[in-house]
C-alpha cells in the first residue's frame, strides 16, 4: 500500500485525456488500492488516476457515510438519464481549500468495469451521480473550476500558485538547514 502525490490545480499534466486499460490485472487492482488509501486518507469521496499522475481510465469512489463502500470503476462512462439538473457545492483533492456549486446531471446511466473485469452497469443520482461525473471530467482533463467564471477560478489559481511558491520555499530552506547543520557535525 502507498499514499500517493496528488496533483494540484493548475498543473498542466491535470489537463491529460486519460487513455483506456487495455487489461485489467494485478498492476490495475494496486494503482485501485493505492487511490483509495491516498483518498481515505485526505479525507475524500472520489479520486481519478489522473490526480496521481497516472493516465489511465481509473476511478475510485466512496460517497457512503461511513466510508465503508469503496468503488473502482475502470473505463467508465456515462449517459443522462434526465435533463434535470442539481447543484452541489463540490470540492476537489486537486483544489484544496476551495469548493463551489456546480450543476450536473442528477441521474445517470454508469456503464464500467469493476477491479476484477466484472461489467457494472447501474444507475446513479444523488452524491454517487455528482461524483461519478467530477471524476469522469478529470479523465478528460477537466477540473470543477472549469465551469466557474473566469474571475473565480483566477483567484483560485493565483492563491494556489502563492501556496505552491511558498511550499518550495519551505522546503529550500529545509533543505539548507539540513546541509548547514550536517556541515557543523
Ligand atoms: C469530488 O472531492 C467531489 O478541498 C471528490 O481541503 C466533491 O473528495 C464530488 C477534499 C464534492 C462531489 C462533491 C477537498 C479534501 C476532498 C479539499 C473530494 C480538502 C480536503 C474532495
Ligand atoms: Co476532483
Amino acid at each position: 500500500m502507498a499514499l500517493l502525490p496528488i496533483l494540484e490545480f493548475p498543473d498542466p499534466r491535470l489537463r491529460k485525456v486519460a487513455v483506456d486499460v487495455v487489461q485489467i490485472n494485478d498492476d490495475t487492482r494496486q494503482l485501485a488500492k493505492d487511490m483509495l488509501e491516498t483518498m481515505y486518507h485526505a479525507p475524500g469521496i472520489g479520486l481519478a488516476a489522473s490526480q496521481v499522475n497516472v493516465h489511465q481510465r481509473v476511478v475510485v469512489i466512496d460517497v457512503s457515510e461511513d466510508g465503508d463502500d469503496p468503488r473502482v470503476l475502470v473505463n467508465p462512462s456515462w449517459e443522462p438519464l434526465t435533463d434535470e439538473v442539481q447543484s452541489y457545492q463540490e470540492g476537489c483533492l486537486s483544489v484544496p481549500e476551495f469548493y463551489d456549486d456546480v450543476a450536473r446531471h442528477s441521474k445517470i446511466q454508469l456503464c464500467a468495469f469493476d477491479e476484477n473485469g466484472e461489467t457494472i452497469s447501474e444507475q446513479a443520482e444523488g452524491l454517487f451521480a455528482v461524483c461519478i461525473q467530477h471524476e469522469l471530467d478529470h479523465l478528460n482533463g477537466k477540473l470543477f473550476v472549469d465551469y466557474l467564471s473566469r474571475v473565480k477560478r483566477d483567484r483560485i489559481r493565483k492563491k494556489l500558485e502563492k501556496k505552491h511558491r511558498d511550499e518550495a520555499k519551505d522546503a529550500l530552506y529545509e533543505a539548507r538547514a539540513k546541509i548547514d547543520e550536517e556541515a557543523q557535525a
